[in-house]
């Protein structure tokens, strides 16, 4: 019996906020059978490849996607069929070749990321090794260090916060399960810190709170409060991170923080927000703090804080090479939020990775706002071996799973298992 891809079975479900989304199931000659779910931004960039959406008003306004799960079962399965589920490149040359768009537009991203990744599964399954061995083929498994977000705003959550996440990053625990513990006991303080005030803990899209706060300072100090709290040490045992997605309030050249009040900032003015806000708290990184097309203030950020702070491009890159390439021969991050569904197949994310490798950047494998209970991101972000996760807060399943899988991984590899602070 061989690997060769005997079928490929796609299937709308729904994301964490109720929109479709697909699942595929790839079934191989020798029985062998992977399974895997799409996820689905919010705050997307401009340049990622196309997630294929019905367009049809009368299905899920719009959202549903039975071209793309069409697409998996007909065009994708002819091509597929009787092809080798490994490697995974030559699998994902087939895909890419077989849209033929810069974007995916033609079978859609979210069809052809689906099969790339159950094919992924089914080959590890034929091969009789976790899926996170399999995708690390000849490197060193490594443990993850979590981002966790505690506080939800921007396009994540209607209150009044303009910034899309807080994170809390428990670098400092001895291994992951106690970051875990760490990141848990922190978000429980924070709750009961919040209800004490009198804010809501009501929980936005990635499962942290979303309350009203003031300013993104009394945020800040709130989240240090519950570190506290929680008897931990803010800075060495548990830090902070920030992704503002500035791209959801880039407003032509200036930022507007309209959820918070209308204030107006220039790019200068907010690398200077940020610098005070780096000094002021045990903040090690920060993601997206410019729009997409702000290089200039990346650039100014990385030169100045880039020795002591972590500058992430997230929508900048959109896991896209082509970006990645452009930014690393401008300096003008130290590192890259990597998003399978930014750039479409498990291939060219793993390409992604390789030049941050080469570049000696710093890389995060991350869920997507709108996620399922597929755990695949746990599975890559430890076979990728760059030591860092972002899934999201401590509360709602589709980011527990993650969570939940990690310390599944770190029992598999057992005392081997290195959980080692990158910052
Ligand atoms: C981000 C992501 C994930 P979205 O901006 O980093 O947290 O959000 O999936 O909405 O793009
Ligand atoms: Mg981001």
């Amino acid at each position: 019996m061989t690997t060769a891809i005997r079928s490929l079975n796609a299937f709308g479900i729904l994301d964490s906020r109720g929109y479709p989304t697909l699942r595929v199931v790839a079934t191989l000659d020798n029985g062998c059978t992977g399974t895997a779910s799409v996820p689905s931004g919010a705050s997307t960039g401009r340049h990622e490849a196309l997630e294929l959406r019905d367009g049809d008003s009368s299905r899920y306004g719009g959202k549903g996607v039975r071209k793309a799960v069409s697409h998996v079962n007909q065009i994708i399965q002819d091509h597929l069929h009787g092809q080798a589920a490994a490697p995974q490149d030559a699998v994902d040359a087939t895909l890419v070749a077989l849209d033929g768009t810069e974007n995916k537009a033609r079978l859609g991203a979210n069809a052809i990321l689906g099969t790339s990744m159950a094919v992924a599964r089914a080959a590890a399954a034929a091969s009789g090794v976790p899926l996170y061995r399999y995708l690390a083929g000849a490197s060193v498994p490594r443990l993850t260090v979590p981002m966790m977000n505690v506080i939800n705003g921007g396009r994540h959550a209607q209150n009044s916060l303009d910034f899309q996440e807080f994170m809390i990053v428990p670098h400092g625990a001895p291994s992951f399960a106690e970051a875990l513990r760490y990141g848990a006991e922190t978000f429980h303080a924070l709750h009961e810190l919040l209800h004490k005030a009198g804010y809501s803990t009501a929980v936005g899209d990635e499962g942290g709170f979303a309350p009203n706060l003031g300013t993104i300072e009394e945020t800040c100090e709130l989240i240090v409060a519950a570190i506290r709290k929680a008897g931990l040490r803010p800075g060495p045992e548990v830090a902070l991170a920030l992704d503002p997605a500035a791209s959801s309030f880039a407003k032509d050249d200036k930022y507007v923080f309209a959820k918070s009040g209308n204030m107006t900032f220039s790019s200068a003015e907010l690398l200077d927000l940020y610098d005070r806000l780096a000094r002021t708290y045990p903040i090690v990184s920060i993601e997206d703090g410019f729009g997409e097309d702000d290089w200039e203030g990346f650039r100014r950020q990385t030169a100045s804080c880039g020795d002591r702070l972590q500058i992430v491009g997230d929508d900048l890159y959109v896991t896209n090479p082509r970006f990645i390439r452009k930014g690393i021969e401008s300096s003008a991050t130290n590192a890259v939020l990597i998003k399978l569904n930014q750039i479409g197949t498990v291939t060219e994310t793993i390409q992604a990775v390789q030049m941050c490798r080469d570049a000696g950047w710093r890389y995060i494998i991350s869920h997507r706002s709108g996620e399922t209970e597929d755990t695949f991101i746990s599975d890559f972000a430890v076979a990728m071996g760059g030591g860092q996760i972002k899934a999201g807060s401590l509360s709602r399943s589709e980011r527990l799973a993650k969570y939940n899988r990690l310390l599944g991984i770190e029992r598999d590899l057992g005392p081997g298992a290195a959980y080692a602070s990158p910052f």
